[in-house]
């Protein structure tokens, strides 16, 4: 966390599970690009909108439970592709609202175009803003979002 008005701000960049699999299976839904390729862009966008950035992929919800409750002290905000997790999970739901830090949820598809299932996410409820289906390039309007967010 930073308080000086110089300093970067530091957004923690979370991606749920499966998403390590980007650009090696299912690229008509999630595309060719891998999730180095996604860390790459995030890192471009932070240089470009004076944001530190955290990068990190779990498949295992309470891990990202922990990194949410760990954000707080230490990070200005949170961006999220929660995956699968944001149909499902009340834990992670709860952690943003135990932080009550801005967060920024992206999908790289368009889930409303999708099973219904895939319709509602949990954590658009704590969520200052929402983006999908526009691809990896959500990450990066994401971070251009939260910059404005936290100045
Ligand atoms: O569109 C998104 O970004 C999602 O969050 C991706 C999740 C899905 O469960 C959500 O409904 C929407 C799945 C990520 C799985 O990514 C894969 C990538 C390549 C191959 C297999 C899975």
């Amino acid at each position: 966390m930073h308080n000086e008005k110089t300093m970067a701000k530091h957004v923690l960049v979370l991606n749920g599970p499966n998403l390590n699999m980007l650009g090696k299976r299912e690229p008509g839904i999630y595309g060719a690009q891998t999730l180095a390729d996604v860390e790459a862009i995030c890192r471009a966008a932070g240089d470009e909108f004076g944001l530190s950035i955290d990068f990190r992929q779990s498949n295992h919800e309470g891990e990202l439970v922990t990194w949410i409750q760990e954000a707080l002290g230490t990070a200005d905000g949170i961006l999220i592709n929660p995956g699968a997790y944001s149909h499902t999970s009340v834990a992670i739901y709860d952690a943003f609202k135990a932080v009550s830090l801005p967060v920024a949820e992206v999908h790289i598809s368009n889930i409303h175009q999708r099973e219904a299932f895939r319709h509602h996410s949990y954590v658009s409820a704590v969520a200052f803003g929402v983006i999908c289906g526009f691809g990896t390039l959500g990450y990066r309007l994401a971070l251009e979002a939260m910059a404005q967010k936290l100045a």
